[in-house]
């Protein structure tokens, strides 16, 4: 089966989890549990699977982007820098997420 790497980065706080448990329907958690590490969430789509790792706060998470070959970077404003990770990146912005939206848009920039 074809598989797919997926970083789910941004500042803490700016919804990765929330994004990651949408796209999983696995609802809408009011309360804020930081991440600890990185959570590794393989979800089928479409016949495929996606990796989905979602980072906590940490400081050498970019030693992990030549493992990706996508990535969803999450921002809370619409004024925050985006950094250029080298790979297809959806750039999405916390109150404005629509999950299965923007996992089609990064997969039409990956080719897939
Ligand atoms: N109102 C509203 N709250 C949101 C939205 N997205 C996330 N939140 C809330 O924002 C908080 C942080 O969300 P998380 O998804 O845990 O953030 P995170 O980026 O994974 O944070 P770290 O794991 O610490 O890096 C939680 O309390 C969520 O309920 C949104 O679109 N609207
Ligand atoms: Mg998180």
């Amino acid at each position: 089966m074809e598989q797919y790497t997926i970083a789910i980065l941004g500042e803490p706080a700016s919804g990765k989890t929330t994004f990651v448990n949408l796209l999983r329907d696995c609802g809408f958690e009011k309360r804020y549990f930081a991440t600890v590490g990185c959570e590794v969430h393989p979800t089928d789509w479409d016949g495929k699977i996606l990796n989905l790792w979602d980072f906590g706060r940490g400081p050498n998470n970019e030693r992990h982007m030549p493992l990706m070959q996508g990535a969803i970077y999450m921002i809370r404003k619409k004024t925050d820098p985006v950094p250029d990770l080298g790979i297809p990146t959806q750039v999405v912005l916390k109150r404005a997420m629509d999950p299965k939206k923007d996992m089609s848009e990064l997969l039409k920039k990956m080719s897939v």
